[in-house]
């Protein structure tokens, strides 16, 4: 959950949706991300014009980071709950769909393929791995 999330409120809101799709947090920490962690997090869009808004988005303060375990895909649940990257266009009964309407502060981030949940859990928590 990012900085927009936290700030809103919205921890159990959020926390409260995915448990109640049967996923289990399984990892969690209240943490302000720092500069290297959100660089090596976000390094698909280095030179891209939103990068440097986005890492300092990212870091302005805490976020809520969390691994969450499921029976199967859980990345691809995880997605589906928090619907489309742009606000606007994902779909009512999403986290983004009902909660977000900006872009850049779009509450949540959740990895898109087994292989990059591997690679961001290793980052974000480098014990795990
Ligand atoms: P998701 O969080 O759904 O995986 P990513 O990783 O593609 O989405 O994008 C992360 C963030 O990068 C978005 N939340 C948004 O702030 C920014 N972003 C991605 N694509 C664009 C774009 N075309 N224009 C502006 N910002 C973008």
């Amino acid at each position: 959950m990012k900085p927009d999330g936290v700030e809103r409120r919205l921890i159990g809101e959020i926390v409260g949706r995915l448990e109640a799709k049967g996923l289990h947090v399984v990892a969690a920490e209240f943490r302000t991300i720092d500069a290297v962690t959100a660089e090596r997090h976000y390094a698909e869009h280095a030179g891209q014009s939103f990068y440097i808004g986005l890492v300092a988005f990212i870091t302005r303060g805490p976020s809520f980071v969390m691994v969450v375990e499921g029976p199967t895909e859980t990345w691809k649940v995880v997605r589906g709950l928090i619907g489309a990257t742009n606000p606007l266009e994902a779909a009512p009964g999403t986290i983004r769909g009902d909660l977000a309407s900006d872009l850049r502060e779009n509450l949540v981030h959740g990895s898109d393929s087994s292989e990059s949940a591997a690679r961001e859990i290793a980052n974000f928590f480098p014990s795990l791995a």
